[in-house]
């Protein structure tokens, strides 16, 4: 027998295994009533920046946010998330180039759910990986920086279509960076028709206010008896 059929079973049981315990996450997470967002895009695109704003103004607005956040190595992004006041765990995943449901089971160890409102998973800065592992969130978020250039989600479609809500970052940057807003819409809307989308900047806090109330609509909607 070839490699080949081997290397996608194998795949295919972790992924498996990884449903299974996102299952079990989203049910908790129901149980408990917290509403939880993760967040993917490449590295340096601003989820730390973005998500230290959300976590200080969601407890400005009487919110309780938590989160928990994955890269490769270092506690420096669970430290800058820290400077909200906000409960903050990091998870260093080693070689791994995304965050699994495991992961994310094993960091909540302690806490109780049941005392938060929202929680936050800012999954490793990559544009492939993350895409195929629930982590049980009711919202997956995909940022992109006006930086990176409008073609990216035509590059790397899955992570766009495997997203939510798409969410242009930096926005200060753009007249710097000549961005194109309606081609990033363009090609965003391609990959993943009728995505909704945000731009904003958390330099500035342009766009916050937006994402705010959506936050807490979606929250309010999710709360609701089906
Ligand atoms: N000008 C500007 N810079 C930003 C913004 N958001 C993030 N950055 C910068 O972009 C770099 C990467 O941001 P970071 O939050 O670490 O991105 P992450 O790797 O996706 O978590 C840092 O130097 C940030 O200060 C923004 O809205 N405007
Ligand atoms: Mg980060």
């Amino acid at each position: 027998m070839s490699a080949g059929p081997r290397i996608v079973e194998v795949r295919k049981n972790v992924l498996k295994h990884n449903d299974e315990v996102a299952r079990a996450l989203r049910r908790r997470f129901e149980q408990a009533g917290v509403y939880v967002v993760s967040l993917v895009s490449s590295p340096g695109s601003g989820k730390t920046a973005f998500l230290e704003k959300t976590l200080t103004l969601l407890r400005e607005r009487g919110f309780k946010p938590a989160a928990l956040v994955g890269d490769l190595a270092t506690n420096n992004d669970a430290d800058r998330l820290a400077r909200s006041q906000a409960p903050v765990r990091q998870i260093t995943t080693g070689t791994l180039c995304h965050l699994e449901a495991a992961m994310v089971e094993k960091a909540l160890e302690g806490w109780d759910l049941k005392e938060l409102d929202f929680l936050f998973l800012e999954n490793v800065g990559n544009l492939v990986c993350p895409s195929s592992y629930d982590l049980g969130e009711d919202l997956r978020l995909v940022l992109l920086s006006v930086t990176e250039g409008e073609d990216k989600p035509l590059k790397y479609p899955t992570i766009f279509n495997s997203a939510d809500l798409a969410v242009v970052t930096k926005l200060d940057l753009a007249d710097a960076c000549e961005f194109d807003h309606a081609l990033a819409e363009k090609n965003i809307q391609a990959v993943r028709p009728g995505i909704a989308m945000l731009e904003l900047s958390s330099k500035t806090g342009r766009g916050m206010d937006a994402w705010m109330d959506l936050l807490a609509a979606r929250r309010k909607r999710a709360s609701q008896p089906a």
